[in-house]
């Protein structure tokens, strides 16, 4: 069983942690991050690439010293330097780096002086006041690592929907491959495209003699069994992901599916309509008394509740049974509806590919447009942009878009929004291009009401179309900025702009129930990739599915019309 792009990142993000406790060379540890980072975003498992016999260097980042450590994970499951720097430093070290606010240079200085080796350690240091005399320390960081540790203990992990995605399509075709299995399905929050999942949820329809569950409990990721019986068993994941199975007979997958795809609020409801017309429903099937009415399929349980089918990003208790009971229910938009992708970047800025490829790569993935939208100049570390940059891309892409066919390249920029609401580069910069998108990259911690006027502001300039990335959430690793949602989206109304939906597994930004928001104000959506490379179109799923929880139709977003509809649209010349 080859590993997966998440295990290698996770890899190589424990070597930079180590080598960074050790006092390493910070080039050495950047290297590592960096890799860590590009195959964590990778969207395309690396053990593929290498079936495909595809030269890894050709990664941005990957030399031959880390391409080979990568072949030796993948091949071999291990990585040996890895397990050098675990016999060089102290087992548990590691277990420090997730408490909250300890960086590899704060557990370096704890280890080094203080010898904390553990979490337990830690905990008695700073009970007892012996971090506040570190350098670098003091008092207050001694209370919030005393802080940190106990809410460590109380915290359950989730994992981000494209990491749990691999592992789950792994699982799922391992057992769809076991003699007798007749259907597998990921249920549970997975199902329900929510942006993270607390574990899997799986269920399977095999007949009675299939070594289905011996099969389970038996696969090579599974490192623990923390339940197994005939038809129900739990595993824990090398990675830490639970994963639990249930086998049901075929007459039963649809009541079992609804079941376990939840959420529990919406099973409850929807067990609460069934007993008032004096059904039960439960996992086995709808009964009536003790016949059995309905459970083949999930829309047989619906319809004896009087309902439609009813999509599973809605099922949350959020309205849909009301909507379903009068016949409104959205019809939900598709990865199919999607004409283009309105934000993107090549190597010209952060990107890993040309003009051309990203071109050829958007057609192949059935779009008729593709816009380029490089970082302005403030963002440095990306290579932003300047005004003579930009006009030299606008160029390459008259020249390309005369060659290309069936595609087109729409000129654009992802432009910086100053802490004033002026935009990073002049009028006359943007004014040649098709399509202007603002975003904030910096000044994260401005209060509500100055973030907000920040923005509006912005919004403002004439040539301002589409708000990247509207709330700059990272999922686990960075909260939303302040800002006034709400007013957000009726000023993105009255002035004629719209709103992305950053389809990024990091980011899933616009939040759900803020696309709710804006299909109710008539502001259109753009669920854009952000695409880095060729390879990550394939992260429109995962906005999709956001933007199905977000109750979206192919009328709402943006991306869904045709090019001259789009042209018509993004043209705020008033
Ligand atoms: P997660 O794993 O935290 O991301 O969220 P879920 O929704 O996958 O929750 P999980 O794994 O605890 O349970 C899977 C599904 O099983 C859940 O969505 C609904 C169903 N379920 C679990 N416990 C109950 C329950 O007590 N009553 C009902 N009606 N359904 C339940
Ligand atoms: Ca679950
Ligand atoms: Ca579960």
């Amino acid at each position: 069983m080859p590993s997966h792009n998440a295990d290698i990142a996770v890899i190589f993000e424990e070597i930079a942690d180590l080598l960074e406790i050790q006092g390493e060379n910070p080039f050495r540890i950047r290297a590592y991050r960096n890799a860590a980072r590009i195959i964590g975003e990778l969207s395309q498992e690396v053990y593929l690439l290498l079936e495909k016999h595809e030269d890894l260097t050709r990664l941005p980042g990957i030399g031959d010293n880390l391409s080979s450590k990568i072949k030796e994970i993948v091949f071999n499951g291990r990585c040996s330097l890895l397990e050098r720097l675990h016999k060089e430093l102290p087992p548990a070290i590691t277990e420090l780096l997730k408490i909250q606010g300890l960086g590899p240079r704060r557990v370096k200085a704890l280890y080094h002086d203080l010898d904390v080796q553990t979490v337990e350690q830690l905990y008695r240091a700073a009970r007892d006041g012996r971090i506040r005399a570190l350098h670098g320390f003091g008092e207050k960081t001694e209370r919030n690592i005393l802080q940190a540790v106990e809410a460590h203990a109380n915290q359950t992990q989730r994992f981000k929907i494209a990491v749990a995605a691999q592992y789950a399509e792994a699982l799922k075709s391992f057992l769809a491959a076991v003699p007798g299995v007749i259907k597998v399905t990921v249920a549970g929050s997975y199902r329900r495209m929510r942006e993270t999942v607390g574990d899997l949820d799986i269920l399977v329809v095999a007949a009675p003699s299939s070594p289905v569950m011996q099969n389970f409990v038996t696969y090579e990721e599974a490192v623990e069994t923390l339940s197994a019986g005939n038809t129900r068993a739990s595993v824990m994941l090398k990675c830490g992901l639970q994963v639990d199975l249930r086998v049901v007979p075929e007459e039963s997958y649809g009541a079992a599916l609804h079941y376990f795809t939840g959420a529990k609020a919406h099973n409850i409801a929807i067990r609460r309509m069934a007993q008032k017309s004096g059904l039960k429903i439960n996992e086995y099937g709808v009964f009536r008394g003790k016949t059995r009415i309905a459970g083949e399929s999930e829309s047989s349980v619906y319809a004896a509740v009087d309902l439609p089918y009813i999509p599973p990003e809605l099922r949350e208790n959020r309205g849909e049974i009301l909507m379903a009971q009068t016949k409104r229910l959205p019809r939900l938009v598709e990865q199919n509806d999607l004409r283009g992708d309105l934000h993107s970047h090549t190597k010209a800025t952060d990107g890993h590919n040309t003009l051309r490829e990203m071109a050829l790569a958007g057609k192949s993935n059935g779009f008729e447009y593709l816009a380029i939208t490089e970082h302005s100049r403030r963002l440095t570390v990306a290579h932003g942009l300047n005004p003579l940059q930009l006009a030299r891309q606008c160029e390459e892409i008259d020249q390309l878009n005369e060659e290309l066919v069936g595609i087109t390249l729409l000129k654009g920029i992802e432009v910086d929004i100053l802490e004033d609401g002026s935009l990073d580069l002049p009028d006359t910069a943007l004014a040649q291009l098709d399509l202007v998108l603002g975003a904030v990259h910096s000044k994260f911690e401005l209060s509500r009401a100055r973030q907000t006027d920040r923005i509006l502001r912005a919004m403002e300039h004439p040539h301002f179309t589409l708000l990247a990335h509207p709330t700059g959430r990272l999922i686990q690793q960075r909260a939303p900025y302040d800002v006034d949602m709400p007013r957000i989206i009726r000023e993105a109304r009255n002035r004629g702009c719209f709103l992305e939906l950053n389809a990024h597994p990091e980011r899933l930004d616009l939040l759900d129930t803020y696309c709710q928001m804006a299909k109710e104000e008539g502001v259109l959506i753009s669920i854009n990739s952000d695409a880095h490379s060729t390879f990550d179109f394939a992260n429109l799923r995962f906005g999709i599915g956001q933007a199905r929880r977000g109750w979206l139709e192919k009328q709402n977003v943006l991306n869904t019309r045709s090019l001259s509809d789009l042209r018509t649209l993004i043209n705020r010349t008033m």
